[in-house]
């Protein structure tokens, strides 16, 4: 449930991926099955108009998940787009066959499900999904309904090819969530986007991203009417590589990440040029030259390109004042920001603009 745009490979056409969900007659547990087929699919724009279906030599493998909210974002700030997907399940009636149980033998399966999950590691619990071993106990509220996240790595800088390998557990996320949306943003000015997860019964998670992570470069436009500048197109030029981004509102399923666009720069020190194509109109318009690395630059559409380090603006002092000691783990990792709780509750903070 849910999509996103975003240019995965980089040949400048946008491109979508649609989340879906494992259901009966979809290798789902119905009737046992299993479909190669994922039901969440990755369209590859042919930058002439027409779009293929790419879920399969992109590397994406059917998970057995309910997958939510899919976001395209660099959270490794290398220079392609990453992608990362919640699931969780959505209170569908059990199967027709446990459906017939009595509710208190029907209690007792979602409590023996959960008492699973809680010493069962994510990285087998999403194996059990994937051969439909563990069934998703429908109708199940809380730990019962939880399932593993997902984050995908693109291996396009790596590799020249724009494959996604799963990199959930290695980056550190192992929380099994029951979650519908999630969202992207650089909550402590670092310069690497964390991420936040909703919890439909199961607690919500701040995932502070650790890195490390490569240079990056940050657009704030302010546009003349639009002053958000929602519907604008911005292209970087760094070296002979080139990255678009959009303006939008809205992400994933019923979440908004962070407006700005956000690129990851890897090793390049310096952005050449930077383009914006301003909604309404159809032309790129060169706005910025030789903007240095790891800075935030703001861009009006009246012309003017100015650039500040986000040191330079920390984080708003209601957000500084919550926000809790983050772990350190090596090699790009994510953790659950940690204080004195493990479940960071952000009811009634502000978060920084
Ligand atoms: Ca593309
Ligand atoms: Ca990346
Ligand atoms: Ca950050």
């Amino acid at each position: 449930m849910g999509v996103t745009w975003g240019d995965y490979n980089n040949d400048g056409c946008i491109d979508l991926f649609v989340a879906g969900w494992n259901l009966p007659g979809q290798g789902g547990f119905a009737d046992r099955e299993f479909s190669p087929d994922s039901p969440s699919r990755l369209y590859r724009n042919n930058c002439d108009g027409t779009f293929s279906d790419a879920t399969k030599e992109a590397g994406f493998a059917p998970t057995g998940l309910f997958e939510w909210s899919p976001v395209f974002v660099d959270f490794d700030n290398d220079g392609d787009l990453d992608l990362s997907l919640v699931a969780g399940n959505t209170g569908d009636p059990l199967p027709a066959n446990l459906s017939r149980l009595p509710t208190p033998v029907r209690r007792l399966i979602s409590f023996a499900v959960a008492i699973l999950r809680r010493i069962v590691p994510a990285r087998v619990t999403a194996w059990a999904y994937r051969y439909e071993i563990m069934i998703p106990a429908s109708g199940a509220t809380g730990l019962a309904a939880a399932m593993p996240v997902l984050l995908y790595q693109n291996q396009l800088v790596e590799t020249g090819k724009a494959t996604f390998v799963n990199v959930t557990t290695k980056m550190g996320i192992t929380h099994l969530v029951s979650a519908r949306g999630s969202a992207w943003a650089d909550v402590d000015n670092d310069g690497a986007l964390d991420w936040f997860i909703t919890g439909r019964r199961t607690p919500k998670r701040l995932y502070h991203n650790n890195g490390p992570v490569g240079n990056y470069l940050r657009v704030h436009l302010v546009g003349n009417g639009l002053r958000d500048a929602v519907g604008a197109w911005v292209k970087i030029q760094t070296g002979d590589r080139f990255q678009v981004r959009h303006v939008h509102v809205l992400d994933g399923h019923l979440a908004q990440s962070q407006m700005d666009p956000h690129f990851g720069l890897g090793k390049a020190d310096q952005v050449e040029e930077v383009r914006v194509r301003w909604p309404g109109t159809t032309s790129w318009v060169l706005a910025c030259r030789g903007v240095p690395a790891n800075r935030t630059a703001t861009i009006t559409q009246d012309g003017h390109c100015t650039w500040h380090a986000d040191s330079s603006h920390p984080p708003a002092a209601a957000f500084q004042a919550q926000r809790p000691k983050a772990t350190t783990v090596p090699l790009n990792g994510i953790t659950p920001a940690t204080g004195a709780r493990s479940e960071v509750d952000y009811r009634g903070t502000s978060l920084p603009h």
